[in-house]
């Protein structure tokens, strides 16, 4: 992985630690002119990270910011999907950013990361609320696979999260399609976005959403319930290498592969639900059984039983919990 230059500033800094650096010796280091490396430390001041410029001395870090940035998340990846990584403190959405990106012909592995959007979105129109505090990360993707096959990859995206926060001591479950919730209560979404030309997948971009810290409504949740101390940058390349994961079993093995895994986390077995077309208009009611090998819903009125290939589907009693 390539890092920004203000990225290089920053590691440099953290390893540099209480030492501090000299412009020079910076400028030295990462092959850039010490104007540069002034401006790239007002930028990463302007990120949130405290420096000291200190006589003699040079730069002292004292201390990094909290937050889904590309210089706090890039450096705690692990898996080898990601071949790059770019973002700011704030973006509208980071899916419209990693579209253009994967239009302007970005590699499969691409990250765009923000602290957080003004113009998040969810499926269908709805909206993303996406504060500071949170993690907001789009991945470009090229799977190898016919459009047709890439209707269950929200369902393995969202099957990646689940497992990474289970990681993290977060008991997460599954709500078909997409949703991670936790105490019945919304904790992350996946927004699942592709181009395709006859039978080829140009690019798929798929991003999650994740609550860190408390975005301060009754139907969702957040990770500091269950880990205090969870730092953002770290649940966020959790998730990211979750999602990597999952993915790539996605890619080789289909939904098929991953069935077993989601149907454990399905939250909504044996509910009663009232299920709506993408459209809004309600299709069917029944009890939600399961998930088949294709990623369908299976609900089952008693007398016939329907499979749910898109949609949504909320509890028939909205007093109830998950
Ligand atoms: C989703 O949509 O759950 C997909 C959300 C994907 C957001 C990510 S953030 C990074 C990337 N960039 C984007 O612009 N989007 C992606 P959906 O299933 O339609 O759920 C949306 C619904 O969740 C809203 O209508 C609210 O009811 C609820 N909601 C909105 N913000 C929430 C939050 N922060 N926490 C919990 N629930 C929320």
């Amino acid at each position: 992985m390539l890092p920004a230059r203000r990225a290089a500033v920053a590691r440099a800094l953290t390893v540099a630690a209480g030492d501090g650096l000299s412009g020079e010796a910076l400028a030295r280091e990462l092959g850039i002119s010490r104007v540069a490396v002034a401006k790239h430390i007002d930028a990463l001041r302007e990120l949130g990270y405290a420096i000291e410029s200190v006589p003699r001395t040079g730069y002292r870090l004292v201390s990094a910011p909290d937050a889904c940035i590309p210089e706090e998340v890039c450096p705690l990846l692990a898996d080898p999907l990601w071949v790059g990584c770019e973002g700011d403190l704030e973006t509208a959405s980071t899916n419209d950013d990693a579209k253009r990106l994967a239009r302007a012909g970005a590699p499969a592995g691409t990250l765009v990361v923000a602290a957080r959007q003004t113009g998040g979105r969810g499926r269908l129109g709805r909206t993303w609320e996406s504060p500071a505090g949170g993690v907001y990360a789009s991945v470009v993707l090229r799977p190898a696979l016919a459009p047709a096959a890439l209707g269950p990859a929200g369902l393995a995206v969202s099957l990646g999260v689940a497992r990474a926060l289970e990681g993290l001591g977060v008991p997460a479950g599954l709500k078909w399609p997409n949703d991670v919730v936790a105490d019945g209560r919304k904790l992350a979404g996946v927004l699942v976005e592709m181009a395709a030309e006859a039978d080829t997948v140009e690019w798929m971009v798929a991003g999650c959403g994740l609550n860190v810290a408390s975005v301060g409504r009754d139907d969702a949740a957040c990770v500091r319930e269950w880990a205090p101390s969870a730092r953002v940058a770290e649940v966020a390349a959790a998730v990211l290498d979750g999602i990597a994961d999952a993915y790539r079993a996605f890619e080789l093995g289909g939904f098929a592969s991953l069935a077993e895994e989601y149907r454990q986390r399905l939250v909504l077995a044996g509910r009663e639900v009232v299920v709506r077309d993408a459209g809004g208009a309600v299709i069917g009611r029944g009890v939600a059984e399961t998930v088949d090998d294709r990623g369908a819903l299976v609900v089952t009125d008693g007398q016939t039983t329907m499979t749910v290939v898109a949609g949504d589907v909320t509890l028939r009693d909205p007093q109830k919990r998950l």
